[in-house]
């Protein structure tokens, strides 16, 4: 097969964008329990979680094609490990959750490595093969292994999806955007426990020409793959 093969044009915001697979990494940001499910650390601090589901069928299914492509997946989790040396003051201390960081729940203790709240839905669970990113902020790349990792397989364009919008997809996109990644958010593929902040995180993103980087969304994804096919089978 022949590197351009690899070529698709994806519908995006502000502008379609050329994706090469080889090159490109789906990057799952933070679908655990913690923040999906009740009892975890998203409704201690008051929230609606079932705002967040939405976002689960759309990343399944991107989930599905990007296996069958062997683009290379990478899921993130948000958490401490069980002594909190790696959990600032500032971070456990603050706001007045109904239980803090570190303390025992319904899905074991709260936001910690180990725990089963921590650990991501059964739905979207990685598989052999597939990179854990376990972070102890909001942002991806801060004090993890994730861009030697992406380095390593050659990736210069992220497909970032998962929760909250507002929150780690945001703050890994500006990482990454600073890091030289082309970041691709999937609209449909993230949520927020509000639903202005999910619209308005994603107007940032892609305003004033794309600062930090593409809005796209799963069909424009699927449908991108598919025609990938067509093109490979069409030219054996
Ligand atoms: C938050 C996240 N919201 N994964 N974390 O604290 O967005």
């Amino acid at each position: 097969m022949e590197d351009s093969l690899h070529i698709a044009t994806l519908t995006a915001e502000p502008g379609p964008i050329d994706v090469d697979w080889a090159t490109t990494a789906l990057l799952i940001i933070d679908m655990q329990r913690d923040f999906m499910e009740p009892g975890g650390f998203g409704e201690t601090l008051g929230n609606d979680v079932s705002q967040l589901a939405r976002a689960v069928a759309p990343i399944a299914a991107v989930l599905k094609a990007a296996r069958e492509t062997g683009m290379m997946v990478v899921h993130t989790r948000e958490g401490h490990l069980p002594d909190l040396s790696d959990a600032p003051k500032a971070k456990v201390e603050r706001g007045a959750p109904s239980l803090r960081i570190g303390d025992p729940g319904p899905m074991g203790r709260i936001l910690i490595r180990g725990e089963a709240g921590h650990d991501i839905i059964p739905a979207l669970y990685p598989v052999e093969g597939e990179i854990v990113i376990d972070k102890p902020g909001k942002g991806a790349f801060y004090a993890t292994t994730l861009g030697a990792d992406l380095k390593m397989r050659g990736i210069d364009t992220l497909l970032v999806c998962g929760v909250t919008t507002e929150v780690c997809v945001n703050t890994t996109v500006r990482e990454g955007n600073d890091r030289g990644y082309r970041c691709i958010v999937l609209a449909d593929g993230c949520a927020s426990y509000f639903p202005e902040f999910h619209e308005m995180g994603l107007k940032m993103i892609k305003a004033q020409g794309g600062i930090f980087g593409w809005v796209s969304n799963s069909a424009a994804v699927l449908e991108a793959v598919s025609k990938q096919d067509v093109l490979e089978t069409s030219s054996i």
